[in-house]
């Protein structure tokens, strides 16, 4: 069937970007644009009518290139709506001008032939190979001008081109803006993606209103005042220090109200089962001529609008300044958001300050690989090395220092009982240094580097290797795989050391690991001497009195007041910003995110570690489980007595242990427990047919499984069903097994019984949990065939997860089993294994059966962020700056779902729908760093299927999100999504 152009080009707009009319075209009711219009969709529609002249066809034949031409009478095939935008096209004024012409894409190294358009009003030249742009210096009626991806080094040729208005340069290989000076009614211009260090020139332009310098190398921009007039993007430069300028409030004014819609939004979503729509209408248009003040106002959300205000803050900060090296304000500081920005401007124009040489190294790797003995030459060439008996427990924290550098060395025992724990105590900004030792070949690279990375992050690896007793090895080759991914920050390369052979190579490991420190970000870092002296206080107790209660730091910080005559610990908000801040920078342990937890900070995070090694390789805890007693034997240390009901929340909060259902005061250990015996496995039987998923990964987390038992423990069938592999769980009447293979990295999950589906959903909730707290681990899941024959097989048909989807998508309901030469029905073979997915179709169904319901809309608008934004009537909007990370959108539906939640305190059904609803949200954002991950859609798509019983949500919005790139998946459901309007 052929679409009409009309249908297409209200389908692209849909699509690619929306503007006001041409969502009118589509009858869209609803419907709000800080536009973000795709240029050549205006192209499209201005030009789209007329014929060629001469000369462009003349242009054409020169070049062998065809220009796009469509007549109002055509109609399209949409097989081949992916050809729009046509790659080249042409404009034609009123008295047959050739005022435009897109010639992008065409590898042109010369553009000779350009001189002769002396008419152009626009051109886009994108994506081509030009360097000289001579051919342009003539060309003076250019408003609209686009050079992106070519090889630029000089602006001179555009120095006259005075009616310039959007200029797009970006990756070339420019260095100098000298010759833009000119060019006054610049509105927009994109420089991005060059060499470009300085830029003052540009900041006193009378008509700019954004000006995109990602991507450069500028480190300096104390000369830019006005942030608030025009929309910068400065992001991923050199820039260390953001100017007080910035943070004036009218920065962020502009920010909100662009984001009015989505203060609308809560304001409406909160009223609209009280409210007519009349008076809806009303307070959004106060709303939105008062700033926001009227939701501000109001103070039943005046927390919820300071919430999402701060968001915004930090994102609006992020849009200027993401991926620069940040260090004042600090940016834990600013990340906190606009008080806490305030709070230090205060801090610093009233005290003296002192600069911070802090910094942690991590040493870690195998048990007896050396660690400990290079920890203790590094302090001193003449230490005696450690004797072999002496390994160590938990964690041995020792100071370093070096010129004025305070290094604190964390030294951890290498042992596999203590991996568990890892994920906690390793931590980004920090020098990691890998021993691994040449006896026994016992490196383990495959699990320390992923790890090292899934927790330090970026952090610098200094790979060490102890040739124990001479002998040395080449690990080039080895290494090699890691070396090669630009995830691992593996400094090259790797050090060898001889301790007992006159400390040989020591010195030169020595040197490299303090070079590396002097290159952490958070070393020289600027802070006042108040929060100096609250850190050599806590520095200086900590051998006395590791932990301490919140209110005992607080006073702790006030007696530094009184001791000083000063005053600046009164505010309660001024004790949690250092206590976030000495916790950045791991001198202290502070919770602070979790409630069961918050009320304690650890001044020495050793006595925390040490607590919970102790606990597991603690000889009694190789029974799997420890009785209340035996804690208390453990922790017998006068400092662990009445902290006990603290660590054991923090074994609990950790997925380390979990209580007993059978024993009170006793708890579970699971990675202490043994592997699942043959007996225990669940066998697969024909008469007892059972759902089964195989999780595949590339890097399995070490103890998912242990994690997983902990996370539902309240589910495992008793205290005796659960292993260090493996686990029972039960709910009602159904079962479910999980099995974990490290070998084959694989996880296997087995259930069966009424509830069944709802277990396993239960169980992949609980894997995705875990994994979240992973970075980049990847995985597949394969649906194993439940057709008769497949049933009694133990190694059945396998069937992708994302292939199916993919084939339901595409329509098909069946497939055929390989092993029976059964048809499937593939839906139900996923419903019936947890999953919820909803294929477009149904999508469009759920969505229409909601279209009859009042006042409800959603509406999603993708952006093509990749072209200057100007809109049908030139109005440049800032909007190019938010290029928002959708999580803060959610953040914000969070607010509303969290509020209503309160609202629904008598109803409990709906309260459950909303906790459900929220939470399908809640995991929407840690899918953010991993697009890969397979959960994204469907979690989205559950939570729409959940909105729609929301019957009091009247509008979802997803304005700004760069949905395309982030959910490519989701434009299949696009058809759906329209429909609701
Ligand atoms: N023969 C020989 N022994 C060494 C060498 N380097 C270290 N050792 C000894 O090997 C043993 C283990 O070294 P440690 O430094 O304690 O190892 P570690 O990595 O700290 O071990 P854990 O604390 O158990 O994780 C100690 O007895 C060291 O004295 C070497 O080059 N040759
Ligand atoms: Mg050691």
């Amino acid at each position: 069937m052929s679409k009409s152009i009309n249908d297409i080009i209200v389908e692209y707009n849909l699509k690619h970007g929306i503007a006001e009319k041409y969502l009118k075209i589509a009858n869209i009711e609803y419907a709000d644009f800080d536009s973000n219009v795709d240029d050549h969709i205006i192209s499209f529609f201005n030009f789209q009518f007329l014929q060629k002249n001469q000369q462009l066809i003349a242009l054409e034949d020169e070049l062998n290139i065809s220009l796009f031409r469509i007549s109002e009478k055509d109609t399209v095939d949409p097989s081949k709506l992916s050809k729009i935008p046509p790659k080249n096209y042409y404009y034609i004024s009123d008295d047959k001008k050739v005022i435009g012409l897109n010639l992008s894409g065409n590898n042109f190294d010369s553009i000779e032939f350009i001189s002769q358009f002396k008419e152009l009003e626009e051109l886009n030249l994108n994506d081509n190979k030009i360097q000289n742009l001579s051919p342009l210096a003539k060309l003076t009626r250019l408003k609209h001008l686009q050079l992106d991806n070519n090889l630029i080094i000089t602006l001179e040729y555009l120095r006259d081109l005075k009616a310039l208005e959007f200029l797009t340069l970006s990756n070339n290989k420019i260095e100098s803006v000298n010759w833009l000076t000119n060019l006054t009614k610049l509105v927009s211009l994109k420089l991005n993606g060059n060499k470009i260090k300085e830029f003052k020139q540009l900041v006193d332009l009378p008509k700019l209103l954004n000006l995109d310098l990602s991507s450069n190398e500028i480190s300096n921009v104390s000369y830019v005042t006005n942030f608030e007039e025009i929309a910068y993007n400065l992001q991923d430069n050199k820039i260390s220090k953001v100017p007080d300028s910035f943070f004036i409030k009218k920065t962020f004014i502009n920010y909100k109200r662009l984001r009015h819609s989505l203060l609308h939004l809560l304001y409406v979503a909160l009223n609209s089962s009280k409210l007519d729509s009349g008076f809806i209408n009303n307070v959004l248009d106060l709303q939105e001529k008062t700033d926001g003040e009227v939701l501000k106002n109001t103070a039943k959300y005046r927390h919820a609008y300071d919430r999402i205000y701060n968001t915004y803050f930090t994102l609006i900060f992020n849009s200027y300044f993401e991926k620069n090296p940040i260090i004042s304000p600090p940016l834990e500081i600013i990340l906190e958001g606009e008080h806490s920005v305030f709070r230090y401007f205060e801090r610093r124009d009233t005290q003296e300050r002192e600069f911070i040489y802090d910094a942690k190294v991590t040493i870690v790797g195998e048990g007896s690989a050396g660690k400990t003995s290079l920890q203790t030459r590094l302090l001193d060439p003449q230490n005696a090395l450690p004797k072999y008996e002496e390994r160590t427990r938990g964690i041995k924290v020792v100071e370093y220092n070096f010129e004025n550098f305070k290094a604190h060395i964390w030294d951890f025992g290498g042992q596999d009982v203590y991996y568990p724990v890892h994920r906690f105590f390793l931590t980004s900004d920090s020098v990691y240094v890998l021993v691994a030792a040449t006896r026994g070949n016992v490196h383990n690279f495959e699990y320390w580097i992923p790890t090292i990375y899934q927790f330090g992050g970026n952090s610098p690896i200094i790979i060490v290797q102890n040739c124990f007793d001479g002998i040395t090895a080449n690990w080039n080759n080895i290494l090699s795989i890691f070396y090669s991914n630009p995830d691992y920050n593996i400094l090259k390369p790797y050090s060898q050391i001889n301790l007992p052979n006159n400390n040989e190579g020591l010195e030169g490991a020595k040197n490299i690991i303090e070079e590396t420190i002097k290159k952490l970000p958070l070393i020289g870092k600027e802070v006042v001497k108040s929060w100096v002296k609250v850190r050599d206080k806590v520095i200086e107790i900590s051998e006395t009195s590791p932990c301490l209660s919140f209110d005992q730091f607080r006073d702790l910080c006030r007696e530094i007041d009184i001791e000083y005559d000063t005053n600046h610990f009164s505010d309660i908000k001024e004790i949690v910003d250092i206590g976030k801040f000495l916790h950045k920078l791991g001198i202290i342990l502070w919770f602070n995110d979790t409630p069961l937890l918050r009320s304690y900070i650890v001044i020495k995070p050793e006595w925390l570690m040490n607590a919970v090694y102790f606990i597991l390789d603690e000889k009694k805890s190789e029974k799997g489980f420890l009785t209340s007693v035996e804690f208390d034997e453990i922790w017998n240390d006068k400092s662990y007595i009445d902290k006990r009901d603290f660590l054991k929340s923090i074994l609990e909060q950790f997925k380390i242990a979990f209580p007993k259902k059978s024993k009170l005061g006793e708890y579970i250990i699971p990675s202490k427990l043994k592997s699942l015996s043959d007996s225990d496995q669940w066998k697969i039987d024909i008469n007892n047919k059972c759902i089964r998923l195989e999780y595949e990964f590339d890097f399995l987390p070490y103890g998912l499984t242990n994690q997983v038992s902990s996370d539902l423990s309240k589910y495992i069938t008793s205290d005796d069903s659960v292993w260090f592999n493996a686990a029972n769980f039960k709910k009602n009447d159904s079962h479910a097994q999980i099995e974990e293979n490290r070998i084959k990295r694989m996880l296997l999950i087995k259930a069966r019984g009424n509830d069944a589906r709802d277990l396993v959903a239960m169980i992949m909730k609980s894997i995705d949990d875990v994994i979240d707290e992973y970075r980049g681990v990847n995985l597949k899941i394969k649906v194993l065939c439940n057709c008769n024959v497949c049933i009694g097989l133990q190694n059945p048909m396998e069937f992708d997860y994302d292939k199916i989807k993919e084939w339901i998508n595409l329509g098909k309901d069946e497939k055929t089993c390989l092993e029976s030469d059964e048809k499937i029905n593939i839906r139900n073979l996923i419903y019936d294994a947890g999953f919820d997915y909803i294929s477009k179709h149904d999508m469009l169904k759920i969505l229409q059966e909601n279209k009859t319901m009042k006042n409800k809309s959603i509406n999603i608008s993708p952006i093509i962020n990749n072209n200057p934004q100007f809109s049908q009537n030139n109005n440049i909007n800032i909007q190019q700056k938010i290029d928002i990370q959708y999580s803060s959108e959610f953040e914000i539906i969070k607010e509303i779902l969290l509020d209503l939640k309160d609202e629904a305190k008598d109803n409990k059904l709906w309260q459950e729908t909303l906790i459900e609803c929220l939470d399908h949200f809640n995991r929407i954002e840690y899918a953010e760093d991993k697009p890969s991950q397979k959960t994204s859609l469907s979690i989205i798509e559950r939570g729409f299927k959940k909105l729609k019983d929301l019957k009091d949500i009247v509008a979802i919005s997803f304005l700004s999100v760069d949905i395309e790139k982030k959910f490519p998946d989701l434009l299949s459901h696009w058809e759906a999504f329209k429909s609701i309007f």
